[in-house]
């Protein structure tokens, strides 16, 4: 194919072929932004500039780039096996790595399923939430609840039950019985919230409508967010995940956290279900499993649905489901070394103790022009800008751009700019994400 006649470094490949995804293709092509290295909190590009990433690839580096344990992990288990068959054959780092993180997952969470991605983690949990009310004869229950604005990955469960509308509009009517509770931002009642909102946890409550409409036999499982990313980072009002628990306990509703952001030390814990102290029967979870080195994703799921499906003939299959590259070598020595790496570092403890420091620094932001929200939590965070009139997404997009060529890597979902620098991020390392922001938005 032609190359770009506009191309702009003679470094670079023809671009043309790749069909990017979630990107504006043409404009890229036009004005592209190429990585070539990583190492730590920084990226260079292939020109060779410098670049504080403060959204750890996306939400995906919790251990900062290239970790020298995850590096060798990975070429060691490259040179040892590189695949060996998922189905009825195993090998040993995948039954290691389902140990370890059951082991770090809420009391009674006790199995886990590999996959590759959120999106794979997101559609294996619905279906074990189906085919599980189904083996204990409650075939009716086939409604899936999400949350507006939700984001859960793009596979037809994910898009279904997820809240964004570009997301979801092209490709038609998905899956048939899904309905939403409303999502829980309300800048006239808990803007510039210090951690969680203080307003809000009765939006709960309208999962108790759900229910009066649909009734309770109908419905299979609720799946939320902890803390909200794609869509701009929301919070989880104080009590809001305590009251949904209560209410699907009520119902015999599944509860299903995915916590492919969440998880792995961003909300100042292995998983935000610890960290709020409300454990659901599923956690959906990824990137930060393997510190983003490999693709990999899992469903972490409690004793008693795996203890359902364990019946019929021994020798059976007792799941349909499951990938190719389910639990691959790569990606569990990864996810092992990047649990050696956290909990080895204390990444996890090291996030708690930065969240005052981080939330501090963020919040100098209010005042600046523009600033209509800031939210944080964990090491993670958002500040929302008021659109300009009739270009919505244009202001966070100029930030976006300005910011990159200061030398910091943020993330732009709508008009809020949103971070999740990796833990191991430090006080200069805030002072700088937080300065060249600012600096952006007085331009
Ligand atoms: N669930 C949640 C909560 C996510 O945040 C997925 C599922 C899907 O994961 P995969 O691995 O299939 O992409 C995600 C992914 C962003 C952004 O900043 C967010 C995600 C992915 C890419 C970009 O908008 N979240
Ligand atoms: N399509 C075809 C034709 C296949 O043979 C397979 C797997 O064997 C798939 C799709 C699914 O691929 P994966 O297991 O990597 O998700």
């Amino acid at each position: 194919m032609a190359r770009n006649a506009e191309q702009i470094s003679e470094t670079l490949p023809d671009l043309e072929a790749y069909w990017m995804p979630f990107t504006g293709n043409r404009y890229f092509k036009k004005h592209p932004r190429v990585i070539s290295r990583a190492e730590g909190l920084y990226c260079y590009t292939h020109d060779g500039k410098k670049l504080l990433d403060a959204v750890a690839g996306l939400w995906c580096c919790n251990a900062g780039h290239c970790h020298p344990r995850i590096v060798e992990a990975i070429q060691r288990q490259a040179a040892e096996l590189d695949y060996a068959m998922s189905f009825q054959v195993g090998h040993p780092k995948v039954f290691e790595l389902a140990n370890r993180l059951t082991e770090l997952a809420p009391e009674g969470i006790d199995y886990a399923f590999f996959v590759n991605s959120g999106s794979e983690a997101v559609d294996t949990a619905l279906k074990m939430a189906l085919a599980y009310h189904r083996l204990r004869g409650e075939a009716s229950r086939t409604r899936l609840i999400g949350r507006a604005r939700a984001y859960h990955g793009v596979g037809f469960g994910g898009m279904s039950v997820g809240g964004i509308a570009a997301n979801r509009k092209m490709f038609g009517s998905m899956l048939p019985a899904v309905d939403h509770l409303p999502h829980t931002h309300d800048l006239s009642r808990n803007a510039w919230s210090r951690g969680l909102p203080q307003w809000g946890a009765h939006l709960a409550d309208e999962l108790e409508n759900l229910v009066a409409l649909h009734d309770a036999s109908t419905i299979a499982a609720v799946i939320v967010e902890p803390i909200a990313g794609s869509t701009g980072v929301l919070l989880p009002p104080v009590g809001y995940l305590e009251r949904l628990r209560e209410i699907c306990d009520r119902h015999g509703i599944l509860l299903i956290f995915d916590e492919v952001i969440c998880a792995f030390g961003r909300c100042g814990d292995s998983f935000a279900a610890n960290r709020f102290g409300v454990i659901p029967d599923l956690i959906t979870t990824a990137k930060g499993l393997t510190s983003g080195a490999v693709p990999m994703g899992a469903v972490l799921v409690k004793r008693d649905i795996y203890q359902t499906f364990m019946t019929g003939p021994e020798n059976a299959i007792e799941f349909f489901h499951g990938y190719t590259y389910s639990g691959h070598p790569l990606a569990a020595a990864a996810g092992l070394a990047a649990l050696d790496v956290y909990l080895g570092e204390g990444l996890f403890e090291r996030a708690r103790a930065l969240e005052k420091t981080w939330e501090d620094a963020l919040h100098g932001l209010r005042g600046e022009p523009h600033v209509i929200d800031i939210r944080n939590y964990g090491l993670i965070g958002a500040v929302e800008l008021e659109p300009i009139a009739g270009q919505p997404t244009a202001r966070a997009l100029k930030v976006f751009r300005d910011c990159f060529d200061a030398g910091v890597i943020v993330r732009t979902t709508g008009d809020t700019i949103a971070f999740s620098p990796p833990l191991t991020i430090d006080e200069s390392g805030i002072e700088q994400i937080v300065d060249t922001v600012c600096s952006a938005l007085r331009a």
